[in-house]
């Protein structure tokens, strides 16, 4: 490590990944993997907070992890790992579950939006969440967390939760700040562009993922859900599905979102969706061919994750024992 600041940031093997994860996430972290120390994890302990097939997780791990590379994640300049591989994260978690009121884990958007959405499984882990994910952030002395707007308030808790510990006990917590893209943040559904993109949406049209063939991209798009006016312009708040399409476009192609506006003047939906898909086509494409390589290529994908949990449990084991001895529970020093 050098004496670059650290950035973290994690994703839930909860589901095929989608462009609401790369273009609230990915793509930042690819940019700002040369200013800082990058630590990024799948975070896969998150993911059973919801009840996960065995076998699609263990697949939906590796497929996170080639994902991260394909994307331009680079193995050797950054630390990628599984989060469940490092196990000081569940300690850590436990510990600051000690620090977090009850009141503020259920004022939490994620938790309220989830158990509506899961009323038979409306888990301690659900609630817990942000305390595992304050752990996955503070174990690293991270200073930036690059995240999409959802993030915002699990962010503010997690600063809330260090900030009492250090008062509690002594100053061992880095205090972090999330970085939010000023575009893309959040990717709306396609089906309901009230709500964002989600991977574990239960309407497979809702979202596109990243590892979607033409076809099935060209269809969704296609089936995207906009307004009956005829009439393409940026406005979230009264046309938000034709917005999503401009947004997404604009982000594909780096067109500005004005030059789009332009030139669309006059015409239909139907080539907005078109000309929208066609770009995150070609987006995709680069990604997805690079994706097949390394996810075949087993010994290289066990490597990457083997090296990264050696990388992060030695920074994690280093915050553990700090911790412990803070807080009274080591014995020995
Ligand atoms: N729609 C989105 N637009 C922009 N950014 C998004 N992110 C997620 N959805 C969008 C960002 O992607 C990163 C990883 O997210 P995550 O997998 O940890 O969890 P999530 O935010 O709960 O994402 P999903 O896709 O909605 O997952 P499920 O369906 O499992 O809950 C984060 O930085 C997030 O902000």
């Amino acid at each position: 490590m050098t004496n670059k600041k650290t950035l973290f940031s994690g994703i839930q093997p909860s589901g095929l990944l989608t462009i609401g994860n790369y273009m609230g996430a990915f793509r930042q972290w690819v940019n700002l993997q040369n200013q800082y120390n990058c630590i990024f994890s799948v975070v896969d302990l998150h993911a059973i907070t919801a009840i996960q097939d065995p076998q699609q997780l263990k697949s939906n791990i590796l497929d996170s992890v080639a994902l991260l590379i394909a994307c331009g994640l680079e193995p050797e300049q950054n630390i990628i790992f599984v989060q469940s591989t490092v196990y000081e994260h569940c300690v850590l978690a436990w510990i600051l579950n000690c620090q977090t009121f009850m009141g503020e884990l259920n004022r939490m958007t994620q938790f309220k939006d989830k158990s509506a959405k899961n009323k038979d499984n409306i888990n301690l882990g659900l609630l817990a969440y942000p305390c595992l994910q304050a752990a996955d952030i503070l174990l690293y002395n991270t200073s930036f967390i690059p995240v999409g707007a959802d993030q915002k308030q699990h962010i503010e808790l997690c600063r809330d939760i260090a900030n009492r510990f250090n008062k509690n006990y002594e100053e061992v917590f880095t205090m972090p700040q999330p970085i939010i893209p000023t575009v893309g943040a959040k990717i709306m559904s396609l089906q309901n562009p009230l709500a964002k993109m989600s991977k574990s949406d239960n309407n497979t049209n809702s979202y596109i993922g990243l590892l979607d063939n033409t076809d099935l991209i060209m269809k969704k798009f296609k089936r995207a859900v906009t307004d009956s006016e005829a009439n393409i312009k940026f406005d979230e708040e009264h046309k938000p599905g034709i917005s999503n399409l401009i947004k997404l476009l604009h982000l594909a192609t780096d067109t500005p979102i004005e030059e789009i506006e332009d030139n669309f003047y006059g015409k239909g939906y139907g080539v907005l969706k078109e000309k929208t898909a066609e770009s995150i086509i070609e987006l995709l494409k680069p990604i997805q061919d690079k994706y097949h390589q390394i996810r075949e290529d087993q010994t290289y994908l066990s490597k990457i994750i083997d090296t990264g949990k050696d990388k992060a449990q030695a920074i994690a084991h280093d915050t553990i024992t700090r911790v412990y001895k803070t807080i009274g529970l080591s014995l020995t020093g």
